[in-house]
């Protein structure tokens, strides 16, 4: 059995409910949801001429490959008809692998460590509060949020 991290965000329509219905899809397809983040506000990263987003990680369990599991992501981008128009632009949901084992992978279109995650407080925040141990690239993602403005990110929900 494979451990793997997501990410989700969604900034357009009801941010809530678009990870909600990601959340159904993913476990529709063989994977199993072990840990969900609570649900937080985050200010937008990069591109920053859009709305807030809602961002969570959820931790799950899959007997599915890397590229299976990237294919399921995708799967979900389109059931929730996300378009593809600004780079790192608004969306309906986003979903990203983050960690996959401990593998580490250098493809181009799948990088694991995904390439950003450790500049991002927005899904360092939610990945710490389900697992604060956790490390990147041999790093302990605790530390490495010390380093990062988290005040862009606010907790919005309690635990599903
Ligand atoms: N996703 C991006 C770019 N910027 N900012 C926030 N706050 N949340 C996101 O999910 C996000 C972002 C590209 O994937
Ligand atoms: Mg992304
Ligand atoms: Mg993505």
């Amino acid at each position: 059995m494979n451990s793997a991290y997501l990410s989700l965000g969604s900034n357009i329509g009801n941010s809530k409910e678009n990870i909600l219905k990601a959340y159904e899809i993913i476990e529709s397809n063989n994977i199993k949801i072990i840990k969900k983040s609570s649900f937080y506000e985050t200010d937008p990263y990069g591109y920053e001429d859009q709305d807030v987003f809602v961002n969570s990680v959820i931790k799950i369990e899959t007997e599915l490959n890397p590229y299976e599991l990237l294919e399921i992501c995708h799967v979900v981008e389109k059931e929730l008809k996300r378009k593809r128009i600004i780079h790192w632009g608004p969306r309906t949901i986003d979903v990203d692998v983050l960690l996959f084992n401990d593998i580490i992978m250098n493809e181009e279109f799948l990088i694991i460590p995904h390439k950003e995650m450790t500049k991002r407080a927005f899904v360092l925040v939610p990945l710490l509060e389900i697992n604060s141990e956790i490390e990147i690239n041999g790093k302990k993602a605790k530390d490495i949020i010390k380093n990062i403005d988290i005040d862009g990110v606010r907790l919005i929900d309690d635990k599903l």
